[in-house]
């Protein structure tokens, strides 16, 4: 069968908050993409992930006319607790960041609300695209095919922005000797719930517990977020509801006499935990931005940060090639990238490395992150760290 062609400027692989923030940033340079999604649109409007937005981040959606409905319905909050020995722990981080705040609102959210701004656009998004593969990558005609609604495509392009994910195709076409991976596994997951019942505090609370790590987030003020460290090989229904509700009273409560309020579990999955970087980032005329190029553990709240501001780096360097035929932000995208990457790979490894029971080791390891997590809440230099990082650091 012969395919169907078309021609754009920027072919985008993925309809995450990458590639559909990266698709508004180039429609508002006036620049043409075409966004090519393997899933339907219902199933990533619904998909449960991230809830906590940097500053930085609101501020780009703000500034590209997708916040409205984040700055109405989003909760901005001024601090977040740390839990150890039962005792609760409050870390102001607006206080401590220089004025800087983080917005709970969740990605599902933010997906929808980029969805709706790429519709009214008129701009080309395609769902359920299937057998997505790139050639001519090192070439100035990089092309995209894929099969849509039954019908084989090829779109023509300059360049190609791989943003499909952890599990995407887009860097595949790079021989392996032109990159590196850098990784991390670790041996712990976490078994996420979504609750119909309003948050039990007004803000985030991690909790180091003997029994292991619990996270107490929300959604709304009517719908409760909660984690709790589980084995990553541990079957779903190994985690009947009332586990799950029994685990996080225990790992959560306080000696003070505060209670987690339960409700029904609307949501119910386990993520397991790893850490990968990939350099560079970048190979002939793709570039790949988000968790294609590189995923954190969630505990620091990074991962949808670092897709947006990967690709406020490289909308950025593409707008500037069309507007000047300068070529050096876009040969620079992965070292400006993987600066930032690094902060928030060790942050978010420091943050899991502090807070998670790690099978089978003895009471001394036990004995340091006790000592590390007192530390960052009594040391104003200490909280003043993790704070900043929290909220988003901006490199000098
Ligand atoms: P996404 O969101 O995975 O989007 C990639 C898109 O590409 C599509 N795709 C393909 N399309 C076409 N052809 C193919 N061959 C394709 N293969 C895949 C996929 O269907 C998908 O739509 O990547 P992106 O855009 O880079 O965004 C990254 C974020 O989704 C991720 O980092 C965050 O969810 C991580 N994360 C968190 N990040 C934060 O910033 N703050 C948080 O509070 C936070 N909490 C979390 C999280 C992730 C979690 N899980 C489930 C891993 C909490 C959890 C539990
Ligand atoms: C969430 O609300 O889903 C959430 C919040 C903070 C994290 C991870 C996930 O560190």
């Amino acid at each position: 069968m012969t395919a169907e062609r078309t021609r754009t400027q920027v072919a985008i692989i993925g309809a995450g908050p990458a590639g559909l923030t990266l698709g508004h940033l180039l429609h508002c340079s006036g620049i043409d993409s075409i966004i090519i999604e393997h899933r339907d649109r219902a199933y990533v409007e619904r998909r449960q992930r991230a809830g906590v937005l940097e500053q930085g981040t609101v501020d780009l959606f703000r500034s590209i006319g997708v916040g409205e409905r984040m700055d109405r319905e989003g909760l901005i909050h001024h601090g977040i607790h740390l839990q150890f020995d039962g005792e609760r722990h409050r870390l102001a981080l607006t206080e401590l960041a220089g004025g800087r705040s983080i917005t709970v609102y969740g990605q599902h959210e933010v997906v929808k609300d980029l969805i709706a701004a790429r519709l009214a656009t008129g701009r080309e998004i395609c769902f359920e695209a299937d057998d997505v593969t790139l050639h001519d990558v090192d070439s100035e005609r990089p092309r995209v095919r894929y099969r849509c609604e039954g019908s084989a495509r090829e779109i023509e392009c300059d360049l190609i922005a791989g943003c499909d994910g952890s599990h995407g195709v887009s860097r595949a076409v790079i021989p392996q000797d032109a990159y590196r991976v850098f990784e991390r596994a670790y041996p712990f997951a976490w078994l996420g719930i979504l609750a119909a019942v309003p948050p039990s505090l007004d803000e985030l609370i991690y909790a180091h517990h003997d029994r292991g790590f619990a996270l107490h987030s929300m959604r709304t003020p009517s719908i409760t977020r909660l984690y709790v460290q589980c084995a990553p090989d541990d079957p779903l229904d190994a985690w009947p509801d009332d586990r799950v509700w029994a685990e996080l009273r225990a790992r959560l409560g306080t000696s003070n006499g505060w209670t987690l309020e339960s409700g029904p579990v609307l949501e119910k999955g386990i993520t397991t935990m790893r850490s990968s970087v990939m350099e560079p980032m970048q190979w002939g005329r793709l570039f790949i931005a988000g968790d294609a190029a590189h995923v954190v553990p969630p505990t620091g709240a990074k991962g949808m940060n670092l897709a947006v501001s990967d690709v406020r780096a490289l909308g950025t360097a593409i707008a500037e090639w069309y507007r000047t035929g300068e070529r050096s932000l876009l040969d620079r995208y992965s070292r400006t990238c993987l600066e930032r990457v690094w902060r928030a790979e060790h942050f978010s490894w420091w943050m899991t490395s502090m807070l998670h029971r790690v099978p089978d080791a003895d009471a001394f390891h036990t004995k340091l992150q006790l000592a590390q997590l007192r530390y960052t809440v009594e040391s104003r230099a200490a909280a003043t760290s993790l704070a900043e990082n929290y909220v988003g650091y901006e490199h000098a």
